[in-house]
């Protein structure tokens, strides 16, 4: 009998690579999406198959983390033996503007789903996972950060997902629920939304290369993350709800760079050489060989308490769940500025011929 998922989310970056593993799982796998005005489904329309035929596995809701009767009758009809928690409202930054609706979804969002499963009295068949995050560790209190160092959190997004962290924790030890937090450090692909700052960088470097933008402008350029690729990251998530019993796992490389290098990567992956000259919003990134600025400082992209370092130490994901990391820093950068050079070159080719 094939297994049924339930994942919140379905149309974001992990949403869209989770969904593709657990269908070559052979599970039954349902989206939760929200209304929009526009098409959203872009990341998943690959996954898309007829209703109208046989043999269907992937199914899709509407729902919002925010409305509780949607959930609990989605819960019931769908009946899943694993729920993914996904969705949120995920950009740091945006969370300072956002503050209430940021703690509704991603803190309050995650007990209406808790309490679905306890509504429905499926505590006992449905396995849980919260996506958790390095986030919640903020103002580091320890390097590597590990299962067991302590939380700071530094901004709205955090602090609704430290309570999404802890409900989740207490629903496990309240009512035996299978549930399971995964503290995932920054994790990236070419589907990664526009605005974190990996894709924003390997976006400017290619339209900088089809000479469609000037400049590319950042905020802070030494803040350290430890990132991996999505598609490694989403199988961890699987595993966790494969285990015994639930448990709470750090997902990480073990490796930290800066935005600077991540700059300097994207840029020689074009044959672009980045020096850099000045101080603090001062400072400027230049092509080396033509002298030609690339990148600016710009203060609005400084958050208000910013998260300077984090850097993972997976050792009991690679211990208890056998998962390790498969892609290296500098190909995760290659990828993503090879897929965005081939995104713009799509649709210059596409406006092109349209308008010949
Ligand atoms: P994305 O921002 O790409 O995707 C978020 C998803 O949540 C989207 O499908 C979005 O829908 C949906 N969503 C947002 N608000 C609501 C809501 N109120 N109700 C229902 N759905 C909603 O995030 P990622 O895929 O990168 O991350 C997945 C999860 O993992 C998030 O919870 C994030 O906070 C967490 N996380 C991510 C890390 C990373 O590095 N990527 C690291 C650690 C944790 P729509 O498409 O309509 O916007
Ligand atoms: P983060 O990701 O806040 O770590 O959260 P983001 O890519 O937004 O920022 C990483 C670091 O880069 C600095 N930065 C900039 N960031 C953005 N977005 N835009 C810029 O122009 C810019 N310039 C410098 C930031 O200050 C920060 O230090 C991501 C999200 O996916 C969360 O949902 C997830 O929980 C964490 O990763 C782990």
């Amino acid at each position: 009998m094939s297994k049924t998922a339930l994942i919140t989310g379905v149309t974001g970056q992990d949403g869209a690579y989770l969904a593709e593993i657990l269908l070559d799982k052979g599970y039954i796998v349902h989206g939760v999406k929200r209304r929009s005005s526009s098409f959203n489904s872009a990341r998943v329309e690959h996954l898309y198959q007829d209703p109208h035929e046989s043999g269907v596995r992937f199914f899709m809701h509407y729902g919002d983390l925010t409305d509780a009767t949607n959930l609990i009758r989605l819960v019931q009809e769908v009946q899943p033996d694993e729920i993914y928690n996904l969705a949120a409202q995920s950009h740091v930054q945006v969370s300072f503007e956002t503050p209430e609706y940021t703690a509704n979804a991603d803190g309050i969002g995650t007990l209406r789903l808790l309490e679905a499963i306890r509504i429905l009295g499926m505590e006992e068949r449905t396995r849980f996972y919260q996506a958790s995050t390095s986030e919640l560790y903020g103002k580091v209190q320890e390097t590597p950060q590990r299962e067991t160092t302590p939380f700071y959190p530094r901004s709205p997004y955090a602090a609704a997902k430290l309570y999404a962290y802890w409900i989740t924790v207490n629903y496990r030890e309240a009512y035996g629920m299978h549930a399971s937090n995964g503290i995932l450090f920054n994790h990236e692909s070419p589907i990664r939304g526009e605005t974190f700052v990996t894709r924003k960088i390997t976006r400017a470097v290619a339209a900088i290369q089809h000479g469609l933008q000037d400049v590319l402008y950042l905020g802070n350029l030494d803040a350290k993350r430890d990132w991996g690729h999505a598609r490694d990251y989403v199988e961890g998530m699987w595993r966790m709800l494969q285990q015994p019993e639930g448990g709470d796992y750090v997902l990480a490389t073990g490796e930290a760079h800066s935005v600077r290098e991540f700059v300097e990567l994207a840029f020689a992956r074009v044959g672009k050489t980045i020096e850099w000259r000045g101080k603090g919003v001062n400072e400027k990134g230049y092509d080396a060989s033509t002298g030609a600025p690339l990148v600016r400082i710009d203060e609005r992209y400084f958050r208000p308490t910013e998260v300077d370092l984090l850097l993972g130490d997976p050792s009991k994901a690679h211990r208890e769940l056998g998962w390790r990391h498969g892609t290296t820093f500098t190909d995760l950068v290659n990828e993503m500025v090879d897929a965005d050079l081939h995104q713009f070159a799509v649709s210059l080719d596409y406006a092109k011929h349209r308008f010949d």
